[in-house]
């Protein structure tokens, strides 16, 4: 297990941003673009084996990294790794909501129960989880900012994407009732909705199919995490006034989640 005292902290921190599902795609990207701007990051992910790559490479670059091992879907264990947070990371500044993904792309009467369940249980619960127990510090502060990885996908279902598809469009509710929910203090709420990101999204999605999802990017080219990110650390830039409310980020080609022009 890793060492939560404050021995890794090699500087004061003057920002901390907690990052889920930070080993791999728009979650690594973020840690790399937040750390990379000077703050201090909190990388979580299911396998330790899995973060520890992420971790050695951003200490590698001098800095702050402290990881954390957990399923968002893990309530209990959630609370437990943010209860033993060290003091001097506890007053996170940014949370960027990523943890989460597509399974299967089935019509929705022919969609497997268990799919169903660990995109509900991820994407919805696992964000509302890490909200809950994180927020109620930065309304205390007076100081902070949720940014939740959305889709183009909650805008609109397309073919065998219902399920994943509420859940985005749940986080778009999520980000929306927060936003209000919080407009009496400095908190801010981003919801970013990108489109074709060239991750391990689709793979995922196919349940390994390396070959099918190669072909979702096929004659487009796509987003990929570091644009994704690009766009988070700049609305958390963004001067205190200004709260970058929503952002549809899409490949170019790419006019909504259903229409694409490829080339080919
Ligand atoms: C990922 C975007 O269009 O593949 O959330 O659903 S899409």
């Amino acid at each position: 297990m890793y060492d939560l005292t404050n021995k890794q902290m090699k500087t004061e921190l003057h920002k901390i941003a907690l990052i889920t599902g930070a080993n791999s795609g728009i979650g690594l990207a973020c840690a790399r673009k937040f750390a990379g701007d000077g703050y201090g990051v909190i990388v979580t992910g299911r396998s330790e084996a899995k973060l520890q790559p992420v971790v050695q490479e951003l200490q590698k670059t001098g800095c702050n990294v402290l990881p954390l091992i957990f399923d968002v879907r893990d309530r209990q264990a959630v609370a437990e790794a943010i209860e033993r947070l060290p003091e001097a990371w506890r007053t996170i500044d940014v949370l960027i909501n990523n943890a989460g993904g597509a399974m299967g792309l089935e019509p929705e009467y022919e969609g497997d129960f268990d799919d169903w369940d660990t995109m509900i249980d991820s994407n919805i619960k696992g964000l509302l989880t890490m909200t809950r127990l994180i927020v109620p510090g930065m309304v205390e502060r007076n100081r902070g900012h949720i940014i939740n990885i959305g889709s183009v996908a909650g805008d609109a279902a397309y073919a065998g994407g219902g399920v994943y598809c509420a859940t985005k469009a749940a986080v778009k509710s999520l980000s929306d009732g927060l936003r209000i929910d919080v407009a009496h203090t400095a908190v801010r709420v981003t919801n970013i909705k990108p489109g074709l990101v060239e991750t391990n999204f689709s793979v995922t999605r196919f349940h390994g199919d390396e070959v099918r999802a190669a072909k979702v990017y096929d004659g487009i080219t796509p987003l990929t995490g570091d644009d994704v990110a690009d766009v988070a650390l700049y609305a958390a830039n963004a001067p205190a006034h200004v709260q970058i409310a929503e952002v549809l980020v899409l490949a170019t080609h790419q006019a909504s989640g259903s229409v694409v022009y490829r080339r080919n």
